[in-house]
């Protein structure tokens, strides 16, 4: 019997400018969640660099699944990130279905836009094939461009209900059963996460702090900590509240850096605060 949970993120190696892996591993481990790993790519830094590197792994993924296989080993929940390309979508859709088994979890952040664009390594096909991918979760957790990109529906800086529900049951009709979707904000000051459990239709929010300063990875702050909530046992809402509280402290920790935008936040400093607060809610 195995207590401790093991999961496995997809997605790349950025060396530099603390996104992705960088931060899914320290994170989701900090948490007490075994993290295993299936790189997708490797770069010098993440793509808001300029002159970045990019090795694409894509020809790695299929034999190290096999091998995988072979050994018989299996995860608690995958995890999916920035993938690297449009070739190896169908590598990582058919990886869900080797690995998919009775009360695993697959969540997919679909990273590919921010702020209204798509990321510059992305063609525009790239988001009907990241559709088929989100297809295949139990939950994703896209912001609010990447849901536009997803479900065709305008990208809109002025939100309120009506257009964040209506944004949710699109994106539940794409496949999975728990959306929840991030950067929503009816008020200023307050920005937070709205989501839908597509069975029971029932909808949840949570707002925290809307801090004055935007730095690269914290989405991926933001699910890593959601992923290791949930294998913490935590119900969808408090994990999400966790994810969205650990971000805003990170962010805090971040403000007086300067360039820390490109870098990405310091998420490291506000590791105390989230294991206070897991450990204030014991597994
Ligand atoms: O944080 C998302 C992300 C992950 N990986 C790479 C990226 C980005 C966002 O730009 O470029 C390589």
């Amino acid at each position: 019997m195995r207590f401790l949970k093991r999961i496995v993120s997809i997605q790349d190696i950025s060396c530099v400018g603390k996104c992705s892996l960088t931060v899914a591993l320290p994170i989701i481990s900090a948490m007490g969640v075994e993290c295993s790993i299936l790189p997708t790519a490797v770069l010098s830094t993440h793509t808001m660099f300029s002159g970045f590197t990019c090795k694409d792994l894509t020809d790695q993924i299929s034999p190290i699944a096999a091998h995988w296989q072979e050994r018989e080993l299996g995860f608690d929940a995958i995890y999916t990130g920035y993938l690297a390309s449009a070739q190896q979508i169908d590598d990582v859709c058919a990886f869900f279905d080797a690995f998919r088994r009775e009360g695993s979890l697959i969540v997919v952040d679909p990273v590919m836009a921010d702020n209204g664009k798509l990321y510059p390594a992305f063609g525009p096909d790239f988001p009907a094939q990241m559709a088929r991918v989100c297809a295949k979760a139990d939950l994703i957790l896209p912001n609010l461009t990447e849901a536009s990109l997803l479900t065709g529906l305008p990208y809109r800086t002025e939100q309120d209900e009506d257009y964040i529900k209506e944004m949710l049951q699109a994106l539940a009709a794409l496949g999975p059963r728990y959306v929840a979707l991030t950067g929503v904000s009816f008020e200023p000051g307050k920005l937070g996460v709205m989501y839908y459990d597509k069975e029971t239709g029932v909808y949840g929010s949570y707002f925290a702090e809307h801090l004055p300063a935007s730095f690269h990875g914290t989405g991926d702050v933001f699910a890593s900590t959601c992923v290791g909530g949930l294998m913490r046992g935590m119900a969808l809402g408090d994990a999400l509240a966790l994810a969205a509280d650990y971000t805003v402290e990170s962010i805090r920790m971040t403000l007086d850096t300067p360039d820390a935008n490109w870098y990405g936040v310091e998420f490291e400093r506000a590791i105390p605060y989230l294991v206070r607060r897991i450990t204030e809610t014991p597994q």
